[in-house]
């Protein structure tokens, strides 16, 4: 497509689709325009591979997750469909601003974090590598919270992404399904007959989703809720207008709003209303189709494998055993191997307060069905492996990754070290009586996004330098290693990352109106708060640094801009006291004339995933500082080495893959290894006599309970401080020492050049393998037994 084409059609768009005369038209009716201009070039592609998947019979992919974290969509496709240079022409055309209109599309944050933003990077792969394949989640009308900072204190305001026409979906009033909840069943002629007591229903909107080079596309069907009676006019009529409109208020609830929360009690009825409504409507959609094509519904799994990302979706186990056994009436034995040869479950956590657990109570009350079948299930399952100690069902209530085992034919982890601590721990029994069921498969991220769209700079030399087809084949970056050694190239990799890093400096001066030094080591932590994560301790150090830069002002520091990003879940308060705690620190240490350039804090509020395209290309080191065993894999960690920041860490999660990959002495580690983090803590006052090898920390310690970041308030991070000395389950204080200790390690480096960006442009060169691409092949060839469709141009 050519500019003047594209301009055409931006144009048309502008006076037809929206109304608007180009003299009066807004930064956000154009960016609808293009948005329209590139989604019609998405249509063709997305019914040819529709076509192909039916003419030719091919397995399908279906990938259940409440969450994607999908971001813009704009620049993705414009990148799939190669109209980067068209686009940016035809703005310049109509004397638009290509970044303003880009960056005024409103980022579709249907996720919490990485576990939604892996669904996103599959997605994007799935289509790359023309897989017929469904993403089926929910439309939240709000998703993730906003954050805004007051008085260094996080604050949550709904987030609105639909408060304006959403360009990319299409809605598909003739696909909707009614959803029942509560009840009664009913027992006739031996079988079961689910009467619901109330019913919703579930509107599918379509968006499409282009892969690399717009040879196939695949859909992200999102469920809406619906009531399934309109309106209540009698009640209307006489008067009581909010009893008439009850209805759609408690069906819309349902699709209201994205779980804000995976840590708490809150909303718990909601949620699992939540889970069972798209799992439901998924299922029913996924039978519809199967159903269209072929007529032996026993071979299911020949034609259809379903992807339960961890264990949101899992209900969807139970409804398919429903459906199969009460309505196709299939044997309950036969349903349930159908089902399980037809189901997969990936597991993201091994943390206790995260494995999902449902009161049986509640499941029965809601969902009276599925309860019992959950316990012929669970009988099942002990009948047929002689497992009989162990079952989904504990103590009043139902272990949904248990059950999620149970029901699948593969279930994997997400990073190798992750897998085999699940066969070691939560699913140590199970892994007993189904050896061959557990497999890894490690967490990828897509360079589309990751490199290409969001770091050209770097693309442009990567492509300079070994030419293009990397973007989906991103091993081929092992073709940079040798230039390493080059003198140019390191120039050349250096220039590009400082001209990021200025880039970000004047956004954050901008934004934030804090002046950092570009030459400064750009050292970056953004991700969820969470006290695994560690960014205590990133901000013990900042304070154990300033405090020796104080007593020591005469030295040859290294400059450093600490930056942080993340959102608290809204009911987790040490993790808001943490944020807190950093706004506060970065008040103090930002304005101490001591100091001057030589550390800055910075924390800018509301990281989402276009924030994090911005940080990422410009940082120069990355903390990945979980404590061990207890990050299931981290996939930002593969985005900062992909742009070329080695990562401090731990040996935790895809941290030990990574390492493996770019090197040893490419990779600042330190810290307990996950076995030795489970010996420490049964040592007796380990957190006590670490703060007493390390007066570092103890001073840091001190500087809390001291009042020092609280001058109006001394007593406000007394809390904190009491964690880290009796309650330090996560080992800030015995892992202190050592990350303190190679963070000057890093400034050594840091301090010679050469070696830093020898080091960094390794990464690059060496983090081919972290690609999701890779990941969905593997899942296509070791779970699923799917292979991608031939396609010819154009197909
Ligand atoms: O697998 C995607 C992502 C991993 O990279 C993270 O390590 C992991 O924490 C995350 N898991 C979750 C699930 N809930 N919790 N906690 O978000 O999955």
């Amino acid at each position: 497509m050519t500019r003047d084409e594209l301009k055409a059609e931006m144009l048309r768009h502008l006076q037809y689709s929206f109304g608007k005369d180009p003299a009066h038209a807004q930064v956000r009716d154009w960016r609808m325009a293009l948005s329209m201009a590139v989604r019609d070039r998405i249509v063709e592609p997305w019914f040819a591979a529709t076509r192909a998947t039916y003419s030719g019979q091919h397995k399908r992919v279906y990938y259940l997750s409440l969450e994607f974290l999908i971001g813009r969509l704009l620049e993705d496709a414009i990148v799939n469909l190669g109209l980067g240079q068209a686009a940016r022409e035809a703005c310049a055309a109509l004397d638009l601003d290509f970044e303003a209109v880009m960056t005024d599309e409103p980022d579709a944050a249907l996720g919490n974090g990485g576990l939604g933003r892996l669904a996103a990077c599959f997605l994007d792969s799935l289509s790359t590598l023309s897989i017929p394949a469904h993403g089926y989640g929910i439309r939240y009308e709000h998703g993730l919270f906003k954050q805004s900072f007051h008085e260094g204190r996080q604050v949550e305001q709904a987030e609105d992404w639909l408060n304006q026409p959403h360009a990319w979906e299409f809605e598909r009033a003739e696909s909707s399904y009614e959803i029942g909840f509560w009840g009664e069943v009913e027992e006739k002629d031996g079988r079961a007959i689910w009467h619901p007591g109330d019913a919703v229903l579930a509107r599918a909107y379509d968006t499409p989703v282009i892969g690399w080079q717009g040879r196939w596309a695949n859909t992200l069907r999102l469920w809406g809720a619906k009531p399934t009676k309109l309106f209540d006019l009698a009640r209307f009529n006489t008067g009581d207008f909010t009893a008439a409109a009850q209805p759609e208020e408690a069906a819309r609830t349902i699709s209201r709003v994205l779980y804000p929360d995976d840590t708490t009690d809150a909303g718990r009825e909601l949620r699992l209303k939540q889970e069972y409504f798209f799992a439901a409507a998924s299922i029913r959609d996924i039978l519809r189709r199967y159903t269209s094509e072929y007529d032996d519904i026993r071979r299911l799994p020949h034609k259809v494998a379903i992807q339960l990302n961890d264990t949101h979706p899992a209900i969807a186990g139970p409804e398919l055993v429903r459906i199969l056994h009460d309505e196709h009436g299939l044997a309950f034995d036969e349903a349930v191997q159908i089902a399980s040869a037809t189901l997969n479950y990936t597991n993201h956590t091994l943390l206790p307060e995260a494995l999902e657990r449902w009161s049986e109570g509640l499941m029965r009350h809601l969902l009276p069905r599925h309860m019992r079948l959950i316990e012929q299930i669970d009988d099942w399952h002990a009948r047929t492996t002689k497992g009989r100690t162990l079952s989904a069902i504990d103590q009043g209530s139902v272990k949904m990754g248990e059950l999620s085992f149970m029901l699948a034919n593969r279930v994997n982890g997400v990073s190798a070290l992750h897998t085999g601590l699940m066969k070691k721990t939560v699913f140590a029994e199970l892994d007993r009586l189904h050896p061959d069921r557990i497999v890894n498969q490690t967490n990828g991220v897509t360079p589309r996004r990751w490199l290409l769209a969001c770091n050209p700079g770097l693309s442009g030399l990567v492509t300079e330098t070994i030419g293009t087809g990397w973007e989906d084949d991103l091993e081929r970056l092992g073709q940079l290693d040798p230039h390493v050694s080059d003198a140019g190239f390191r120039a050349r990799f250096a220039a590009v990352k400082r001209a990021n890093k200025a880039h970000l400096s004047d956004w954050i001066g901008r934004e934030m109106g804090i002046s950092v030094d570009p030459d400064a080591m750009f050292d970056v932590q953004i991700k969820r708060i969470h006290e695994y994560k560690r960014q205590l301790m990133n901000v013990l150090d900042v304070i154990a640094t300033w405090h020796a830069m104080r007593g020591e002002p005469g030295l040859d520091w290294v400059p450093r801009v600490k930056i942080f990003g993340g959102k608290a879940a809204p009911g987790y308060q040490t993790a808001k006291e943490i944020i807190r705690l950093i706004n506060d620190v970065a008040t103090v240490v930002n304005s101490d004339p001591a100091i001057g350039d030589r550390l800055k804090v910075v924390y800018p509020p509301n990281y989402n995933v276009s924030m994090a395209e911005r940080l990422i290309p410009a940082a120069d080191l990355s903390e990945q500082i979980s404590t061990a065993g207890k990050e299931a894999s981290g996939t930002g960690n593969m985005k900062f080495a992909l742009n070329g920041a080695p990562t401090i860490g731990t040996l935790d999660g895809a941290n030990v893959e990574i390492r493996e990959r770019v090197g040893a002495g490419n990779f600042f580690l330190f810290g307990l290894t996950a076995e030795e983090a489970m010996a420490r803590r049964e040592v007796p006052d380990h957190a006590g006599r670490a703060i007493a090898a390390s007066p570092e920390l103890a001073q840091a310690i001190a500087h809390l309970e001291r009042g020092t970041f609280s001058p109006g308030e001394p007593d406000r991070y007394r809390h904190l401080a009491q964690i880290l000395r009796h309650h330090d389950y996560f080992l800030v204080c015995s892992d202190f020492a050592a990350y303190h200790a190679k963070q000057r390690a890093v400034d050594a480096v840091f301090r010679d050049r050469d070696a830093w960006v020898a080091m960094a442009a390794r990464n690059t060169a060496r983090s081919g393998w972290f690609s999701s691409d890779r990941t969905i092949r593997s899942y296509a060839a070791e779970i699923w037994d799917v292979t991608p469709v031939e396609v010819g141009p154009g197909a």
